[in-house]
Order: structure tokens, then sequence, then C-alpha cells
């Protein structure tokens, strides 16, 4: 067996990881000691990633490139030079006939730096179009934006370390515990080795973030401006501003001053829905302890006031000079893995390397420089949204989209659908074949993915590591940055830049293109001459600046409260707060919100693979107040039609205290692979932006939700151990695309038990028939078979040697619970087989069921951890017998919630 030293290729938080392989297959994987992100921890998420490339998982990945060139024709396999070939002849025509602007690219903060750096030089340097935009814009765009109006430059200011130093935490609009875990758990140390650190927590529901601060502010989607205007007017009118700070460092004080005038506390008390004292509270806490450290994430970027709510939370800390001290400063948390090497990269529409300004005709003419090429284009390109609606009018004629899932995770879906549907041609390059937007493609390119790639990735802290292929690519994948200069290099000769783009595009190695990125740095406030790939690999991971001649990389910037605007000095930004795109109105009476799930990445192509990380949310499921259920006639678990103004989704509805009357939740990772339709909770989405970042309101839309009127039910259950279970979930995929409503999962721990959960308009012989196919039910030697005609109830069941292995129950599925439960434990079918088509909700005497599974690590279910607390066991003697929330942590805020409500 052999090591490699990697990096995890979900969060921004960056941890570093060691992966065990052998004989060319990924065995395993544990945190890197010696990583200065993790220290050897990873999350439920980085800790399952070899199961995301086991040797089953390997029918979801693309092998090969294919191709069709008649759209109502299946792609067929074909070799790379055919399928770049072809894409570049269409690509060339369209820019001869229509101009450089009538193509796009659409990449990812998944892509390494040196993906970035090669696709944006590809677009701006070669094709010349400013039209590549990337999912970070609908994830770090307004934290850009923020901190450039701020400070002058995107540049998070702070460290992992100021953790540790800070006596005032205050979280806003991220759930730290479920989206950065490792991240949380450095929080969870700092406060036992620091009792005094206040954690406050601004967050509309109740997280488990939320659940362990000193103060939760649990306010309206949207009113953070007027809550951080009302902490200003607090400190001002208490004297705890830091005079000196602002004199010295910053401009713009007066506006701000009489904006927040009428911010009363009062005032922000109704508007935000929490109440006057604990926004004073706050305030005070803020202000006055020594360092105050702000985090922050979606529950601010994804708004149309992204950037402003940006802005007025660093208003707090330039107003109290809590910034540029250790523990003190505004630590936007990045979401994706390398969203950060983008923004470096300069690989947004409106951005250019090196953190250049696109508007600056010095700036471009140094990037034309350094690329030799004459110029690069001036005009912005378009950005996500209205780069996916250009394509929907035809002003952009063909996309390129790589290593991001658009036909999931863009808002408005029945908007983006269009769009790929109208488009002349959509190339999608990604590592997996089953995305939802792969569906649309001409042409399917097959990338590198995870331990096979080799580059580097800059975490939240601004810190440099190191990824190594592990293995070499799957079949004929290759790498992103390869793919790209093979296709610049057949595109130039059809454009008339056929030597430009061998000069442009020649690189013999990644480490060649990295090189060439670090260039672009010198002398840019990311300077990171003084790195190389051998000192990252000798001395580890290192932040950024690191110029030329540096011992090391700066933890903290602004120490000297210098900041990179015209002026030297930081800017106040005087903002009012805005409502939310979408208001609760009387036909839309409810704030959806919506996130993360612990266990989940996005949409799902990878951590969908693995059956355990279902195990903390099983399915896609609207939670709401029991209230708001209550006065619906809504019970818990039934099915309901939620619409917004943009569209509708049809599923569970389960009651919850997390979050407020007349508030619901939805996780964002459910898409068409997992729900009937083909659009996903994104098709509840508004397409608003906000006007400075153009990053969509993602967090928020007004919804209606009203019972599901009865059909016919249907549930089936496969437990998989004589095929691939993905084969088996690709068949249902193909039958509840047009069913009012289906839900598609995995359940279990090492034997996937496929769950379909699905309502027909009336009962159905083909449907019936294709589900038994799919599910193994249609072999009658081995069925145990029930049918009452009269009632349109008819069961299936399949037992071998003695385990119960399949099951579909069709017009009455009562028993469907405790049946999949039995499934997934693989227990003896013996003692309930008379049962086993009987219309039972509880397991005949004696089969325990056990709820969802907290701890994933040791597969420990809440039924399990209630009934020990209840025992009267204590948290330290359930960790001792059980190893629950030993390994990871993932779920240690959540033993400690429970452990408090017993
Ligand atoms: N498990 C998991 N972790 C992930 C990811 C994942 O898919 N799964 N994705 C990664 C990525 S790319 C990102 S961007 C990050 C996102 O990380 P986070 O932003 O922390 O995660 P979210 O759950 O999207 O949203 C955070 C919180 O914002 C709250 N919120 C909603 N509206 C408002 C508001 O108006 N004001 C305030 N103050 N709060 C509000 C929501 O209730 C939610 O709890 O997570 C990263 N980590
Ligand atoms: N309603 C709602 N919608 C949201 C959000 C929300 O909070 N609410 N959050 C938004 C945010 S912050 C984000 S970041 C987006 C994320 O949305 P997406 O980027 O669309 O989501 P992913 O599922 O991460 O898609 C990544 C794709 O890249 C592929 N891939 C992985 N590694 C590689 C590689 O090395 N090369 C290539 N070529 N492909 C690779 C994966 O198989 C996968 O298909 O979703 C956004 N959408
Ligand atoms: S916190 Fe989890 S998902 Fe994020 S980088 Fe670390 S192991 Fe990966
Ligand atoms: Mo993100």
């Amino acid at each position: 067996m052999s090591e490699t030293k990697s990096t995890c290729c979900y969060c921004g938080v960056g941890c570093g990881l060691i992966v065990e392989h052998d004989a060319g297959q990924i065995t395993g994987v544990r945190g890197d000691p010696d990583h200065p992100a993790n220290f050897g921890r990873l999350c439920t998420k980085g800790a399952t990633l070899h199961l995301t490339v086991a040797p089953d998982t390997r029918s979801q990945r693309a092998h090969t490139p294919e191709l069709r060139t008649d759209r109502t024709a299946a792609r067929q396999p074909t070799d790379w030079a055919t399928a770049l070939d072809h894409v570049a002849d269409r690509f060339a025509a369209i820019i001869k006939a229509h101009g450089p602007d009538a193509v796009a690219f659409y990449g990812s903060g998944q892509w390494l730096t040196e993906d970035y750096y090669v696709f944006n030089k590809l677009a701006k340097g070669l094709i010349g179009t400013n039209n590549l935009d990337t999912n970070s814009r609908l994830c770090m765009s307004s934290a850009v934006a923020g901190y450039k109006l701020s400070l002058g430059a995107d540049a998070p200011p702070c460290s992992y370390t100021d953790i540790d130093a800070t006596d005032c935490l205050f979280i806003a609009g991220s759930n730290t515990a479920f989206a950065h875990p490792i991240v949380f758990r450095r929080i969870e140390a700092a406060r036992e080795a620091n009792p005094d650190m206040k954690l406050v927590v601004v967050d509309p529901r109740r997280t488990d973030t939320a659940e362990a601060a000193d103060l939760h502010l649990p306010l309206l989607p949207g009113t953070d401006i007027a809550l951080f205007n009302a902490m200003l007017h607090v400190m001002l009118w208490e004297g705890w501003l830091n005079r000196d700070y602002i004199a010295a460092h910053t401009e713009g004080f007066d506006a701000l001053k009489r904006l927040v005038r009428e911010y009363t506390p009062a005032m922000a008390a109704a508007v935000c829905g929490v109440p006057k004292r604990d926004i004073e509270q706050a305030a005070e806490w803020f202000a006055t302890r020594p360092a105050t450290l702000s985090m922050y994430c979606q529950g601010l970027n994804q708004y149309a006031s992204g950037t402003h709510k940006n802005a007025a939370l660093i208003n707090l800390h330039l107003a109290t000079g809590q910034i540029g001290r250790p523990g003190a400063g505004p630590f936007s948390l990045t979401g994706q893995p390398n969203a950060m090497g983008g923004r470096e990269v300069g690989a947004l529409a409106n951005l250019m390397s090196g953190h250049r300004d696109m508007s600056d005709p010095a700036h471009r003419a140094e990037v034309a420089r350094l690329w030799g090429v004459p110029e690069v284009p001036a005009t912005p390109g378009k950005p996500a949204v209205e780069l996916f609606e250009a394509l929907k009018n035809g002003e952009i004629k063909a996309v390129w989209i790589a290593a991001t899932n658009p036909a999931q995770s863009l808002p408005d879906q029945a908007m983006v659908h269009a769009a790929l549907e109208a488009a002349e041609l959509v190339v999608v390059q990604d590592t997996y074949r089953h995305t939802e937007t792969a569906a649309y493609a001409d042409v399917l390119l097959p990338a590198s993915g995870w331990g096979e790639k080799e580059g580097t990735v800059t975490n939240s802290e601004r810190r440099i590591s190191r990824t190594h292929a592990a293995v070499p690519p799957l079949g004929e994948a290759r790498h992103d940055w390869e793919i790209a200069c093979d296709f610049a290099r057949r595109l130039g000769p059809r454009i008339g830049k056929g030597d430009l783009a061998y000069q442009l595009f020649g690189f013999d190695s990644v480490e060649a293109v990295w090189r060439e990125h670090r260039e672009s740095t010198r002398g840019r406030d990311l300077d990171i001459t003084g790195l190389s790939y051998a000192k990252l690999d000798a001395d580890g991971p290192q932040q950024w600046p690191f110029p030329d001649g540096a011992s090391t990389g700066r933890a903290r910037l602004y120490e000297d409260g210098v900041f990179p605007t015209p002026s030297g000095k930081a800017r106040f930004v005087a903002t009012d707060y805005v409502v939310t795109a979408e208001s609760p109105s009387a036909r839309y009476p409810l704030h959806l919100i919506t996130g993360r799930l612990r266990d989940q990445w996005h949409s799902m192509t990878r951590t969908g693979l693995v059956p355990r990380l279902y195990n903390h949310e099983p399915e896609p499921q609207l939670h709401m107040h029991a209230e708001d259920l209550a006065r619906r006639d809504l019970a818990d678990g039934d099915i309901v039609r939620v619409r917004s103004r943009q569209g509708t989704v049809v599923l569970k509805v389960i009651a919850s205290d997390t979050v407020r009357q007349g508030q619901s939740f939805l996780p964002m990772h459910w898409g068409g692979n997992t729900m009937a339709g083909t659009l996903g909770i994104n098709a509840l989405t508004p397409s608003a932006t906000d006007p400075t970042s153009k990053q969509p309101e993602l967090k928020h839309a007004a919804i209606q939700v009203e019972k599901l009127p009865a059909g016919h039910a249907l549930m089936a259950m496969r437990r998989i151990t004589d095929t691939n279970a993905f084969s088996v979930l690709e068949a249902l995929r193909a039958q509840m695309k047009d069913l009012p409503y289906a839900s598609l999962t995995l359940a279990g721990r090492e034997v996937p038990v496929v769950v379909l959960k699905a309502r027909a308009d009336e009962a159905n012989t083909a449907l019936l028939d294709a589900v038994d196919a799919a599910m193994g039910l249609d072999d009658p030697a081995h069925t145990l078979v029930y049918a009452d005609a009269h009632r349109d109830v008819a069961k299936r069941a399949r037992v071998d040697d003695d385990i119960l292995n399949a099951v579909r129950l069709s017009g009455e599925t009562r028993a469907a619970a405790w049946l999949t439960e039995l499934m997934v434990r693989g227990e003896p079918a013996a003692p309930v087989r008379p049962w086993l088509l009987a219309p039972l909700t509880q397991p005949p005497a004696g089969q325990p069921t056990r709820g969802k599974v907290v701890c994933n690590c040791f597969d420990v279910s809440e039924e399990a951890i209630v009934t020990a607390f209840h025992a009267g066991e204590s948290l330290e003697q359930l960790q001792t017998r059980t190893q629950c929330g030993t390994n990871c942590g993932s779920c240690l805020p959540e033993l400690k919630r429970l452990a408090a409500r017993s």
C-alpha cells in the first residue's frame, strides 16, 4: 500500500489529507496531522472521500469523450481528437459569424488554480471574450465585492489562528457546524481554552451553530443590514467606538453616522424581529471585547443586497478598530475548496489575473504583456445568471461547462433548462456522467477528479496547498488544464491565431502553468513569487502574500492600518437595509430559506454515491414550524406541493424546531436526480441578483405550501448485493421524471439500499413492471406476491437466504419505514416473515426503529442516543460506550444539543 499527501476537494476549510492507495485504487483517507488547516482531523465528508471513488462508482464516471452531432440522438463514445476538433470547428464557426462574445465558459471553484489559469487565458487571451464566469458567482462574489468596496482589495485579512486569539466570535449567515466543520472543531476547542470567549450567531434558523451560541439573533431573512446599522448606533451612543482608528485609518464615517441615527435598536428590533436588548448585547460584546472576529458566509452573500451586507459588517470592524490585530477582523469563509484560487487568477467575467482591475487600461496592458497577446477585452463578460439568460435568448450560442452542475445549482431552473435546450452547442467537462447538466451535453469530456490531480488550491485563510495525484486518471479522462490547452491549439488555427495558440498554450507540465500564474502576481497584493512547488512540498502549505525573499507568508493583513485604496484608508459604506427580492405576500406567505446539510455536498454527484451520507437526512424534505403545519392542516410526513413565483416542487414536509413560524427551510442539494421532474429545488429560487456582485439571491424565496391531493402511493426498496446500485438508480430515474411526486435516495452503510418513494396519479402497470424489473422483483420464482385488485393494492417482496432484499408496495405503503430499516440492518427476515406484506405501520413486536443516524463514523442513531440519556447515561459515558462523536466530531454539536434537552 502507498500513501500520497493531498487535500480534501470539498469545502474551503482546505483540510490536508493522506490518501491510501494500492495498485491504482484508492482504498482510504485520513487527516494529515501536519496540515495547518486541520491537524489530522476530517469531517464526515472528507473522511468518506475514498468511497466516492470506490470500484462500484466507476460506472458513474465519465470515461471516454462522447459526442452527438444530432440533437435528437444519443451521444456516442469517441476519441479526444474527434471530440475536440468538433468543438473547435463549432466554436470557430460561431466566433467568425457572431464574434467572440457568442461563446462562453462556465467553470468552478472546484478547479485547481492551474485549471482556472489556462481557461481564463483561453477565453480572455486567445478567443478575446470575457465570457468566462464560474459558480463562485453563486458563492463568493458578494464577499469579493464587499472586501473591495470597504478595504480596497479582495483579501480575507484573517487566519484560523485568530479563532484561538479572539474574545468574541460573531458568526453571521454561516452554519459553520455543518458547512465548515473543522473550523467549528477549532471554535469548540478555543471556547474550551477560553471560557470567557463570547459566541454570537446571527441566523434566522436555530442551527447547530446557533444552538452553541451565547447569544443567538434569529433575525428575519435579509435584514442583516438593519441589525448591523443598529449595532453601530448603539456603539455610537454608548461611546464604544475607536475614534483614533476611525480618524487615522478610515474615511466616510460622517455619512454612515448620519445614516445610522435612525437605526435605533427599537427600529431594528421591529425590522429584524429580534429583541432590542439582544441587539444591544451583541453591540456591546462586538465593540468592547478585546478582540472580535466575525465569520460569515452565504447568509450574507446570497442576497440581492449581499455586497452591502458584507460592507455593513465590515463597517463594525472599522468603527471599533477590530481589524489587523490577533483575534480580530472580518473573516469571510470560502465555500468551495479553491474559490480563492479563482479570485487570484481573476477567473470571473469581471476580474483579471493577479487582482487586477478590468476597467484600468494599464492593468489590461500588463495582462496582455504577460500573456503575449496584443490586448485583452475591456468589457466585462456575462456573470452566471446573465450568461444563461443570454444562452436562452440566443445572444450566446455555445457554452462550455466544467466542474459545476448549473442544471441543479443556479436559481430559476426553468430558465436554465430552457437555456441549455436553446443552446446551439453544450460542452460539459465533468468527472462524473450522471449530473443533471450532462443530460444536455452535446459533447461530454471526461475530466480527472479528486485523487488524480496535480496542482495547487488556496483555502479560506489564503493558504496555498499542493494536491498530489495518488492514482492516474480513470480511463481516458484528462486534467482540466490539459483539455483546455489541447483545445486552444486546435481552435487557434481555425480563428487565424494558430501560432499564437502554440505560444500561449505550449505548457509542458502543470508546474509550468503555475509558474506563469506566479509571475502574474509579482508586485501585487497577493505576490507569491517567493514560492515554488518544491518549497510547498518541502515546507508545507503557505499563506499569501509570500514575495520573493520573504521567509514566511502573512498570517494577518492590515496590521499597519494601511489599506489598498487610493488614499490608503479603508472606506465606510453607508447603506440602508433593503427587503429581500421576494417578500412573502398573501399568496406566498412563507419565507423559504435554503442551505446545506451536514453530510451532503452540493448537487450530490459525489456524496450522493455514499449510502451512509444519507443517514443524517434521508430524503428531500421541507422543514416547517409545527404551528404552520397545523394551521394548514398538514401533518409531519405529508407530501406537499411547494410553489413560488418561479416554480413548483413536490416533497415531504417535516416539523422542525429550527425554523420560526412563518419560515421554512429546504436543503439546496436535491435536484432532478433525486426528485420527480427535472428541475430540483432551485425551481423555486428567483434570478434576482445583487447589482454590484451579480450574485443571485439563492438563499431566499417566498412560497406557499399545500397538501398534494392523494394519489396512488408507491414505495420500493432494494438491498444491493448482487448488482451495481447506480444502474438501479438510473433505471428508476427514467421512471420518476413524470410522476407527481418521487424521492430517490440511498440508505444503509456497507450495503446500499436503494429507496424509491413515489405517487402516481393512478395504479399504473407499466410503471410497476419497470420498477419491479429495476428492483429484481420480476422473477416469480423468487418473489412473494400479494394483490388486492379490488383496492388497487399490490405488493411484492424478495427474501434470499433469510434476508429481505427487495420490496415494492403499491396502493398501500404503511410498512415502508420499518421494512427499509430491516433491509438496512440486513437482519434475518424469519421473525417478521408473515407480516412482510401486511399493512402494519409499526413492526410486529420487538423490532426497534432507530431513526436518523447522528454519528456516521460509528453508526449511532438518534434513538439510541436519546434512549441512553433518558436512562441516565452522561455524554461521556455514552461516548465511552459507543465512541459516538469521538472520531470526526461532526455530530458533536448535535450530541451536546440532545444531551442538553434530555
Ligand atoms: N456540508 C456541506 N458543507 C459545505 C458545502 C456543502 O455543500 N455541504 N458547500 C460549501 C460551500 S460552496 C459553501 S458556499 C459553504 C456555505 O456555507 P454556509 O453559508 O455556512 O451554509 P448555508 O447552509 O448555505 O447557509 C448558512 C446559513 O445562512 C442562514 N441564512 C439565511 N438567510 C439569512 C439571512 O438573511 N441572514 C443571516 N444572517 N443568515 C441567513 C441560513 O439559515 C443558513 O443556516 O459551505 C461549504 N461547505
Ligand atoms: N438554493 C440554493 N442554491 C445554491 C446554493 C444555496 O445555498 N442555495 N449555493 C450555491 C453555491 S454557494 C454553490 S458553490 C453552488 C455549487 O453548485 P455546483 O458547482 O453546480 O455543484 P457541484 O455539485 O459541486 O458541482 C460540481 C461538479 O464538478 C464535478 N467535478 C468535481 N471535480 C472536478 C474536476 O476536478 N474537474 C471537473 N471537470 N469536474 C469536476 C462534479 O462531479 C460535479 O458534477 O450551488 C449554488 N446553489
Ligand atoms: S471541513 Fe470537511 S469538507 Fe471541509 S475540507 Fe475539511 S474534511 Fe473537507
Ligand atoms: Mo459555494
